[in-house]
């Protein structure tokens, strides 16, 4: 008999084809509220497993009604939206999708920093937008020299730190403790803030780091300083953040990743200083195969009694 498994977000046929072969689905996205309901009173009981995106959220009072649940698989690195200490005390398995996504998600950021400084997506306009005709467009800011500072120095945050190396930057780290790299610790996200020119989010999300990046934060980088997120939209205070654009006292902000997804403050669209991507960090064919290959390969694991692949507890 195939396990019961309940689906929280819409997620790739690559992996939903393989997950059926290995459990009953049950799409808990798709369904309106009474469906929801409906769905965790008549199938609740039975639910072995939990199958989510990184940016999913699965909270305690639905875990509550899920009584025979033995594992959470996260679609993902990130698994701040899985109440993980009490999985623990439940005896409940949660995985996710590490290293994987380490490479593209680092792309990324450094696309950021480039459209930022070199102002690439304006510029990309202004030959689209026919004003090169009636001048040149311009000067931006080079990286040679300048210093990146990065909140979480994590499997991402290192491969962001060695390609922005090789962009001649300076790279100085804030995390819960100083690592044995070659790059400057800072003792405080503060002083990171202030010697950074890029101040590159790369830490997990959830409540532990929730609005770290706040105003006293963003007027420490200072309006020479740019704001790079590509971790999640809950550690910047996203309010702050468009006061600080507003009044000019932030050169820019490049955002992958956002505090409602999929929504976006109208002042971050409307700004110039900005530049927006639709949460695209992992978002190629080649990762996302790898994560649904490893998702996927979680739940088989454990329903076949073998040892996890990628098992956060
Ligand atoms: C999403 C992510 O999981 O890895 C993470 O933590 O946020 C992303 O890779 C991806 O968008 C799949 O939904």
């Amino acid at each position: 008999m195939k396990p019961d498994v309940l689906v929280l977000a819409a997620l790739p046929d690559f992996l939903m084809e393989p997950l059926r072969a290995v459990a009953v689905c049950h799409d808990f996205w798709q369904a309106d509220d009474a469906d929801k309901e409906a769905l965790l009173t008549e199938a609740g009981p039975r639910i072995r497993g939990v199958v989510m995106a990184g940016g999913s959220v699965a909270p305690v009072e639905m875990l509550e009604r899920l009584p025979a649940l033995e594992i959470v698989s996260v679609f993902g690195v990130g698994y701040d939206g899985v109440p993980v200490g009490y999985c623990e005390k439940r005896g409940i398995r949660v995985t996710n999708t590490p290293d994987v996504l380490t490479d593209d998600v680092a792309d990324i950021a450094v696309a950021l920093v480039l459209m930022t400084s070199r102002r690439l997506a304006a510029a990309e306009r202004f030959v689209r937008n026919g004003e090169w005709m009636k001048g040149a467009f311009p000067l931006a800011h080079a990286l040679r020299g300048k210093t990146a500072g990065i909140l979480g120095l994590g499997r991402i945050g290192k491969a962001i730190a060695e390609r922005l190396r090789a962009h001649g930057m300076q790279v100085a780290y804030h995390g819960r403790k100083a690592q044995a790299v070659a790059y400057r610790f800072c003792d405080s996200l503060k002083e990171l803030a202030e010697v950074a020119d890029f101040l590159i989010v790369a830490c997990p999300g959830g409540p532990g780091t929730r609005h770290l990046v706040d105003a006293d934060i963003l007027s420490a980088l200072g309006p020479d300083g740019t704001l790079i997120n590509i971790a999640r939209g809950s550690v910047v205070d996203e309010g702050a953040l468009v006061a600080a654009l507003e009044k000019g006292s932030l050169r820019g902000a490049g955002l992958d990743v956002f505090e409602h997804e999929p929504a976006v403050p109208e002042a971050l669209l409307k700004s110039e200083r900005v530049v927006l991507l639709p949460h695209v960090g992992s978002g190629t064919q080649e990762t996302r195969r790898e994560m649904a290959r490893l998702c996927v390969g979680n739940v088989a694991a454990h329903f076949a009694g073998e040892a996890l692949l990628t098992p956060v507890v």
